[in-house]
């Protein structure tokens, strides 16, 4: 059976293409979705996509991946710059942990510059548009030798 991966993203990010285009461009979160279940096929992996408003579901989710999942790729929004939470969470996970950002966080506002994630993720995609998701998978797939 393939492995999963949890693609997770954190608050407003299912407003993916209803709003602020020039930060977040035209792709609905379902296009991401959809995008990644296609690339993650191809790869010989599979996908669990989800997203929540709420810290504590996030927090709920990386437990889960524990026992469900191979790697984690995670967009926490804005719990990315606030949440000790998160990173404790993802601390206890063992597999690969890769975070997507689709702005370049480091060309925005100087609070968006500390991501408590990245004191945990194996790697760090930021800048890229939703494609970032992809590179994600990709770099997922070397990871995990699939
Ligand atoms: O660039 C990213 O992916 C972010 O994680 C997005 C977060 C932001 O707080 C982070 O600093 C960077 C915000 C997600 C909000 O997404 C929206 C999408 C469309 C319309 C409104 C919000």
């Amino acid at each position: 059976m393939a492995r999963t991966v949890f693609i997770l993203n954190g608050p407003n990010l299912n407003l993916l293409g209803l709003r602020e285009p020039e930060i977040y461009g035209r792709e609905t979160l379902a296009d991401v979705e959809a995008a990644s279940g296609r690339l993650a096929g191809e790869l010989g992996l599979g996908t669990d996509f989800r997203q929540s408003n709420h810290e504590g579901v996030l927090v709920d989710w990386i437990h889960e991946a524990r026992e469900a999942a191979a790697g984690i790729v995670i967009n926490p929004g804005a719990y990315t710059h606030t949440s000790v939470a998160i990173l404790d969470a993802l601390n206890a996970f063992a597999g690969p942990v890769i975070e997507v950002h689709i702005s370049n966080i480091h060309r925005r506002e100087a609070f968006r510059h500390r991501s408590y994630v990245s004191l945990r993720a194996d790697g760090v995609i930021a800048g890229c548009g939703t494609e970032g998701y992809l590179l994600a998978l990709r770099r997922m797939a070397t990871l995990l030798g699939a």
